[in-house]
């Protein structure tokens, strides 16, 4: 039987851009349902009139607040999968058929739109810091995913049930991966175009990517802790774990992630020496690590040299309002973050 699915939208002051939106969606999708997340301009007038089905949070709570939403509104009305888009127009409606086929394939993925194949469209600031966090989230969810910072998805609802959704913001889409991905869930990607425009963004370059890293750095020390004193342990995620456990609470779960940003590239050296000594004793720890078409060494390697990449980032930019450009930092993230896994 064919999957139940309609259209999630998290919506946040996107009044020029939602009608087309939904009117766009519309023609292959019976329903979209928008999550107004106390926009201050006309978007839940305009999505309503559009034909949406509108939510309305009263107060702006942020992306992932607006998705938990959706996830439950459509849970409880019985939907078998959502795919989730943006408000800005910078998906387009055309693309639903694949991810429908995708999921058509395969009914129990994450299937994740990739616009890294598009290269000269995305500004190269947030093309390296999507290739840098894709690295570490593929590490984190046992497997290759080729845009982890993409909203197109098509989520299958009864997946997204069984983790606990504890972070906030842009942060929740990467804790999705990184949950399903460590849980043993597999994240099909299906290549999709870049627009870049005049569109606004909400994306806080410098903040939104320290949370975002900051959560991926606090599960990575925690999933290397459990591989490296385990035997054969590739998944380390289950529903209501320490992990979620410690989320709940946003206090402790702050100075949990602050602990971890600090210790982590000594850390990560103790790992590197746990995963050279301890294997006579603990055997095949660091499973997942194991399967990677690199040794451990090179991830240390380069973690520890991510301080030196950011230098060399402000170095870039200082040199560039300079007039000299130079740009060594491109050619570098892209030899020193690969795909791991198989051929790019
Ligand atoms: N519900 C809700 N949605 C938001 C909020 N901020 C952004 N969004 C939505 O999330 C989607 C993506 O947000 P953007 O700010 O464009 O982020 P992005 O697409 O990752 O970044 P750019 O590539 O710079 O556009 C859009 O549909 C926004 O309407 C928010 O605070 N609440
Ligand atoms: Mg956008």
């Amino acid at each position: 039987m064919a999957s139940k699915i309609c259209v999630i939208i998290p919506a946040y002051n996107a009044e020029e851009t939602i009608g087309p939106v939904v009117s766009g969606i519309l023609e292959y999708v019976s329903r979209v349902l928008v999550a107004d997340d106390g926009s201050t301009d006309q978007t839940a007038r305009i999505a309503a009139e559009a034909g949406a089905d509108v939510i309305h949070i009263g107060k702006n709570r942020g992306k992932g607040h607006a998705l938990k939403v959706l996830f439950q509104r459509t849970a409880d009305e019985g939907y078998d999968a959502v795919i989730s888009m943006d408000a800005d127009g910078q998906h387009d409606p055309k693309e639903i058929p694949r991810f429908m086929a995708a999921h058509g394939a395969a009914p129990n993925d994450i299937i994740v739109g990739s616009r890294m194949r598009e290269h000269g469209k995305i500004p190269r600031a947030r093309f390296n810091s999507m290739h840098v966090a894709r690295f570490y989230i593929s590490i984190a969810a046992n497997q290759f995913i080729e845009d982890t910072q993409c909203g197109f998805r098509l989520y299958p609802l009864a997946l997204i049930q069984k983790m606990k959704l504890t972070q906030d913001r842009y942060v929740t889409e990467s804790e999705i991966l990184i949950k399903a991905g460590d849980m043993g869930a597999l994240i099909t990607s299906v290549r999709i175009g870049a627009v870049y425009g005049s569109h606004g963004s909400h994306f806080r370059p410098v903040m939104d990517v320290a949370y975002i890293t900051a959560y991926i750095i606090s599960y990575l020390m925690v999933k290397f802790i459990l591989e490296g004193l385990s035997s054969d342990r590739y998944f380390t995620y289950s529903k209501n774990n320490f992990r979620d456990r410690i989320g709940r609470f946003k206090t402790i779960d702050r100075i949990f992630k602050i602990a971890t940003v600090l210790t982590i590239l000594p850390a990560m050296v103790l790992f590197w020496l746990m995963y050279v000594l301890l294997p006579p004793f603990i055997k095949n720890n660091f499973a997942s690590m194991r399967k990677l078409k690199c040794g451990y060494f090179k991830i240390t390697l380069v973690s520890n040299m991510l301080p030196f990449v950011l230098i060399i980032i402000i170095l870039e930019k200082l040199l560039s309002l300079a007039g000299i450009r130079f740009r060594y930092i491109d050619g570098f993230i892209e030899k020193f973050y690969p795909n791991l896994w198989e051929k790019n």
